[in-house]
């Protein structure tokens, strides 16, 4: 093991996309690291030291140094280490997928997320936000395998999270925001995602899931009661 790699420590949670896709990069260069799980109701020191704006997870910590927010963190590590690269060499297809990535977080990741406790006018906007986007996705996988063409790449990370977690979200929310026969090509996407060995080897029962969203459905319905009283 390199001097550098000694160096790497992720701080996360098993339930977050941001954090799975991180580690995904961490293995597909094949860098080794350190995993601290963190308890985000009760946060320990090292991620309010590390990230004291947010407080949010993951932290990449390299030779004791936080690096935030996954897609910056994704992007460091491409940098620094050079072997199997993550996002497109052409700087155009650099600048958008730069433009797509915090696009889909925004839509598809928040608004799914949101609509496990949201109800009427917001829950049917979030909806149709989501769709709008699923759409947009069906459409850049014309004539390819990987949102990054042939093999995988920065975009099929940063999405992969819908491979996995949208089924659980559909479940848990009552909704049909993955439906495999309006977006046929991001069904086969999805199969091929979920054979590559570094993303079979992250994933965990499909009810350990489901599970998850139906307590913080639970929660955020409380807090969002709270909150308009
Ligand atoms: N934009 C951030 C989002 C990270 C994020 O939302 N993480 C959640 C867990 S999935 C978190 O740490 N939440 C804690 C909190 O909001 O207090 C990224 O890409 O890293």
């Amino acid at each position: 093991m390199g001097e550098k790699e000694k160096e790497v420590k992720l701080v996360g949670a098993w339930f977050s996309p941001y954090v799975h896709r991180v580690a995904w990069v961490l293995k597909l260069k094949g860098i080794q690291y350190e995993y601290f799980e963190e308890k985000l109701n009760s946060k320990t020191s090292l991620l309010q030291d590390c990230n004291p704006v947010y407080k949010k997870i993951p932290v990449l910590l390299h030779h004791g140094k936080p690096i935030l927010e996954s897609l910056f963190i994704i992007e460091y590590i491409d940098e620094t280490w050079n072997q199997n690269p993550i996002l497109p060499t052409h700087p155009y297809d650099r600048a958008m997928a730069r433009f797509w990535a915090p696009y889909i977080d925004q839509t598809i990741l928040e608004g799914s997320k949101r609509a496990l406790y949201v109800e009427g006018e917001q829950l049917k906007k979030d909806i149709k936000q989501v769709s709008d986007a699923m759409e947009v996705l069906e459409g850049m996988l014309k004539g390819k395998n990987y949102f990054g063409g042939e093999a995988i790449g920065f975009l099929d990370i940063v999405f992969g999270w819908i491979a996995i977690w949208l089924d659980a979200i559909d479940e848990v929310a009552g909704v049909r925001f993955f439906d495999s026969c309006r977006y046929p090509l991001l069904h086969n996407w999805k199969s091929r995602f979920r054979e590559i060995d570094v993303v079979k080897d992250s994933l965990f029962p499909m009810e350990k899931l489901v599970c998850f969203f139906k307590k913080y459905r639970q929660y955020s319905k409380l807090k969002l009661l709270e909150a308009t009283k």
